[in-house]
């Protein structure tokens, strides 16, 4: 890892651009717990249940016809490495809930992957700009190890709430630890007030 500059850089908003804690690095590490799950784009589907008028599955077809968009953002890993510039491209999260009638008692959202790891994050910021269910970074498909065929991208909060295999989500009524915030991550993961670890 190097430490490029711009590591002063002023965001819109007015933060700065490198969160506490975080140096850039130019390359994209590879970090998931266990194996990568052998996933079939045939037998793919995204389920949508809990807290929702009507349950719903969506074939790969089918879950891509929802929306498209592109955008770019940075990431932030709570290992401590920053990675800038990263164009994201696939289904907006606003337009699977627009696809989807919530109970009004929703307010969380459980994120489950292909190989069963989850990841818990507040409606609100899942409704905040540039998150998607990405399907390709910087122009190319996704590699297997970085989530082929699709992750989701939340580009304000750490790396870890970034789900990649993702394969559902489970709509909630309060906040519920998933998989590493049940290991002591932070349940939300600010990465401007260095919400690492709780
Ligand atoms: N399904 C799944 N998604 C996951 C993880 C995981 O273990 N399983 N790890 C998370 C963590 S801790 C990080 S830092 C990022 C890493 O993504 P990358 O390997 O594409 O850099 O994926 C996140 N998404
Ligand atoms: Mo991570």
């Amino acid at each position: 890892m190097i430490t490029l500059p711009g590591a002063r850089e002023l965001r819109p908003d007015g933060k700065v651009r490198l969160p506490p804690g975080q140096h850039l690095t130019t390359g994209w590490p590879v970090l998931h717990y266990g194996s990568i799950p052998r996933v079939d784009l045939a037998t793919w589907r995204f389920h949508v249940w809990g807290l929702v008028e009507e349950e719903k599955t969506f074939n790969w077809e089918q879950f891509n016809a929802l929306g498209d968009m592109t955008h770019t953002s940075d990431i932030h890993c709570v290992t401590a490495w920053s990675k800038y510039d990263n164009t994201w491209q696939g289904v907006p999260f606003k337009a699977l809930l627009d696809a989807t009638k919530l109970k009004p008692e929703a307010t969380h959202a459980m994120l489950h992957s292909y190989g069963g790891y989850t990841t818990n994050i507040p409606l609100a910021d899942l409704m905040a700009e540039g998150v998607l269910f990405a399907r390709t970074h910087n122009g190319e498909e996704l590699t297997k190890e970085h989530g082929w065929p699709l992750r989701l991208v939340l580009p304000h909060l750490y790396f870890w709430k970034s789900a990649k295999w993702v394969g559902g989500i489970q709509f909630l009524d309060r906040d519920r630890p998933g998989f590493w915030e049940t290991y002591g991550y932070h349940m939300y993961g600010d990465p401007w007030r260095e919400e690492r670890y709780s």
